[in-house]
């Protein structure tokens, strides 16, 4: 038996050899909470049709492996209980017992991998957390961009993570940070940070050039491209580091800990925010549905 299912869209786009783009549900059922998570969903999966390529939203359904939902399914996922955080090393354990399983960056990654998929967009990539010199806590997502060949389309890191430590880590492990547009590091939330990105590039056809060589050379590993927040949905970082600082003090208080920690701290900023935090989370997601379309479709374009 096949290791899993694609969507009947995304089956007709890969025998047509068009652009497909991957896309997580983590972000569906722990990253938003019910029903803006499902409306963001079929927002995002729009916005990849408008931009010429096909949405692959990818997850676990009692234990089969998904690439590409049906609208049926994604209401399923997200209105489900008991929906697993799958990122690498979960994956399998969720498939073998037939259980929910929400695919993090790292888990989407290896998914849309083994399905032929070179680009995949997101909010924000896990990373490297506060305080990572004593709980150690430094997410999968990182070692499985330098592990495998599939380019990520993401807002650059929040200021939950400590951003310098982040890029360090993928820089000893040569992943390629590329910031679209503009010198700095993006930070979620902001456009700027004070922070310089190690590479820039300009276009989505440089974007797949750079993917495309690295598949010639037969390098392992992924792009990470930082793709900044709109201008009109910023909200300024001195309005949430209060509010962050807030949160990760409520999360070591109450003694959270491993895969844990980065839904809570996305649940608590929501809650102190009021809700702003999330739409400034859906204007970022679109747009990087947006240039991620457009990557992949020159990937495809390529002979
Ligand atoms: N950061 C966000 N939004 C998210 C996540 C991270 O701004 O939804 C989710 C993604 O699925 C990411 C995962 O892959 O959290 C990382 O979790 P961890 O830090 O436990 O590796
Ligand atoms: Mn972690």
């Amino acid at each position: 038996m096949t290791l899993y299912t694609l969507s009947p869209e995304v089956a007709a786009a890969k025998s047509a050899g068009t652009a497909i783009v991957a896309l997580e549900s983590t972000i569906i059922t722990h990253g938003m909470p019910y029903p803006q998570n499902i409306e963001v969903a079929r927002e995002v999966e729009a916005k990849v049709r408008e931009n010429g390529a096909t949405p692959a939203t990818i997850a676990v359904l009692n234990g089969r492996l998904h690439i590409g939902l049906t609208d049926a399914q994604l209401e399923d996922l997200a209105t489900a209980k008991d929906v697993m955080k799958v990122s690498r090393a979960d994956l399998p354990v969720c498939m073998a017992t037939g259980r929910m399983g929400a695919t993090t960056v790292a888990a989407t990654m290896i998914a849309a991998h083994l399905a032929g998929i070179s680009v995949f967009a997101t909010g924000g990539i896990g990373g490297v957390h506060k305080g990572a010199e004593l709980n150690f806590d430094v997410s999968a997502d990182l070692l499985e961009l330098a592990a495998t060949p599939v380019t990520v389309v993401a807002a650059g890191a929040k200021a939950i993570l400590d951003i310098p430590k982040t890029l360090e880590v993928l820089e000893t492990h040569g992943v390629p940070v590329i910031a679209f547009g503009q010198d700095s590091f993006p930070a979620f939330w902001s456009a700027q940070s004070d922070l310089a990105a190690p590479l820039r590039l300009d276009s989505a056809k440089h974007i797949a050039a750079s993917h495309v060589m690295r598949q010639d050379m037969g390098l392992p590993g992924g792009q990470l491209i930082a793709n900044p927040i709109p201008e009109n949905a910023e909200i300024p970082a001195q309005e949430l580091a209060p509010i962050i600082a807030q949160a990760t003090a409520e999360a070591a208080a109450q003694g959270i800990s491993g895969k844990a920690v980065t839904p809570f701290l996305l649940g608590r900023i929501f809650e102190l925010t009021g809700g702003k935090s999330l739409q400034a989370n859906i204007a970022l997601v679109l747009n990087n549905a947006t240039l991620a379309a457009k990557i992949a479709t020159n990937i495809a374009a390529q002979p």
